[in-house]
């Protein structure tokens, strides 16, 4: 049967020597959890595997090594073509483990996805993430046990492990430390030491193209990226009515069997309800309009920190109003596609026409997003859905990076590469309209901003209290494990502002 999701959303696993036992798993992202134990090259595996209704896939067991793998691949076909013909493992994780007897933990440098997964071979165990750390993963390790889990908060209560110079540790939790995008971690059992070994970097050279041949590229490789993503069900967009999501809208609507489901969020205090319905109306797709109230977005704060796991507040301010977003959706398990991640290689970010200023946004951008987990799927997995992000496929970074910045910024045009591949598809007025970030558009950042201002923040000191509100979330939620339903955003408000007020005296 092929199913929509993927066969697991996320997981602990725990390697033991003595066989001990590991933490109860706790997720934030929806879903059953399948526990596991298994014993192996004098070790015990511990697993507990997130997930919708048929976990089996998720696992794999052979002689060489025991694969646990969260997420999905989007270049099975090709991957199956380094395998003698006849061996057709069926689901990703006995994939990787194929290849991994092939290729060792350079299997990880084939692999196109969104996905985290633990590899346990003799005497070491290998953690890794996709090219992008989209799903976040997160470990502690000291000699004779190995821990890991998609959420951090999963590991809150772990013994403490050692320091890991390989990874970046996490804020207050001691020992926990996160796995870089595009890494595998290789942790020796015997000893709890670790090697990092990179496994995707962001092209740091740019190419110059022709303008066909860069529209086309682009063109090829996001449409590529799109039908990957596709279930065997319609996929739901969420939809802005921007270049970026309304690209992803057309080329699934092209590719879907039937509509295509599109759904966009505007607030009491501001919508793109009018720019999103133009392309619903285009692509003549099943559109919804969600307004949600402004109190009630603001108290979802918690929830996004809860979700995304970061500290960092203007990621948080992007991410509010689509977790809001997903937080009200209804139904289960849809597959959603989103346009998040576009502005990030294509510089959309960026409002000004100097080429140099935009290359080095850019190149700061891509050195700077990991850790950052604004492409987490437990963003969507609380509302029990899973999100994938075309514009952070492989292959369309790979593609979008490095086309020189004029190719980017053109005919006083931002995303102008983009643009010119999609005229075809869109409306013009779409295709013209100028970048608005989600955190305008839904008057995220002006009500955050009035809360704090609201409760004694002078100005000038909006952005540094919206970093202490996200700390301090941080560590009610994740730290100390909190609900995010028991949080309260006002008080939160009150407690930074105190924070400010007493250090400024
Ligand atoms: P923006 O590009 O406006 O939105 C990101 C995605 O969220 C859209 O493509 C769309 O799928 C969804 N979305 C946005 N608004 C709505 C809405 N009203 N209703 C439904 N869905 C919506 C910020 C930003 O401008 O978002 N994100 C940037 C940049 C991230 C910066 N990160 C970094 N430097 N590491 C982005 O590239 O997505
Ligand atoms: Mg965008
Ligand atoms: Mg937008």
């Amino acid at each position: 049967m092929e199913r929509t999701l993927p066969a697991a959303t996320g997981f602990l696993a725990a390697v033991h020597q003595d066989g001990g036992r590991a933490p109860a798993p706790v997720f934030a992202s929806l879903g059953s959890c399948a526990l596991e134990r298994e014993e192996r090259h004098g070790h015990t595996l511990h697993t507990g595997l997130l997930h919708t209704g048929a976990p089996e896939a998720a696992r794999a067991y052979g002689p060489r090594c025991a694969v646990v793998f969260a997420g999905e691949l989007y270049n099975q076909a090709e991957l199956r073509s380094l395998l003698p013909p006849g061996a057709g493992p069926d689901g990703d994780a006995q994939l990787v483990r194929a290849l991994f007897d092939i290729y060792d933990l350079h299997a990880f440098r084939l692999l196109n996805g969104r996905f985290a997964a633990l590899v346990q071979g003799e005497g070491r165990v290998l953690l890794a993430t996709d090219h992008a750390g989209s799903v976040p993963l997160y470990l502690t390790a000291a000699p004779g046990r190995v821990l890991a889990a998609t959420e951090a908060k999963a590991l809150r209560t772990a013994p403490t492990g050692r320091p890991l110079p390989a990874a970046r540790p996490v804020r207050r939790l001691p020992g926990v430390h996160q796995v870089p995008a595009g890494t595998v971690l290789e942790v020796a059992l015997d000893t709890g030491g670790c090697t990092a070994h990179r496994t995707w970097a962001p092209p740091l050279s740019r190419r110059i193209l022709p303008e066909d041949e860069a529209v086309a590229a682009v063109r090829r490789a996001l449409e590529h990226a799109v039908q990957v993503r596709m279930g065997p069900e319609a996929p739901l967009v969420v939809l802005s009515g921007g270049i970026d999501s309304s690209s992803v809208a057309a080329l699934a609507a092209g590719r879907a069997a039937g509509p295509v489901d599109t759904v966009s969020m505007g607030t009491d205090e501001a919508d793109e309800f009018p720019q999103a319905r133009v392309v619903a109306a285009h692509l003549q797709t099943a559109h919804r309009e969600l307004t949600i109230p402004t109190d009630d977005l603001l108290r979802r704060l918690p929830h996004t920190v809860w979700a995304a796991e970061s500290l960092d507040p203007d990621i948080i301010e992007y991410l509010l109003p689509l977790t809001a977003l997903y937080l009200r959706l209804g139904g289960t398990g849809r597959r959603i596609l989103t346009g998040y991640g576009a502005d990030i290689p294509l510089g959309g970010m960026h409002r000004e026409d100097r080429l140099p200023a935009l290359d080095t946004a850019l190149a700061h951008d891509m050195e700077t997003f990991d850790g950052l987990n604004e492409m987490s799927p437990v963003l969507s997995g609380i509302g029990g859905h899973w999100s994938t992000h075309p514009y952070w496929d492989r292959e369309v970074l790979d593609v979008l990076v490095p086309l020189e910045a004029g190719l980017k910024r053109r005919y006083g045009q931002d995303k102008w590469v983009l643009r010119a591949a999609m005229g075809d598809v869109l409306p013009q007025e779409t295709v013209l309209r100028p970048k608005l970030g989600v955190h305008e558009g839904s008057g995220t950042t002006s009500s955050f901003s009035r809360l704090l201002t609201a409760a004694g923040v002078p100005q000038g000191r909006v952005h540094h209290a919206k970093r202490l509100v996200v700390q301090e979330l941080f560590d009610q939620v994740v730290v100390a494990g909190r609900h995010p339903d028991e949080v309260a955003t006002e008080e939160v408000v009150q407690l930074a502002a105190g924070q400010l007020e007493s250090r400024t005296q």
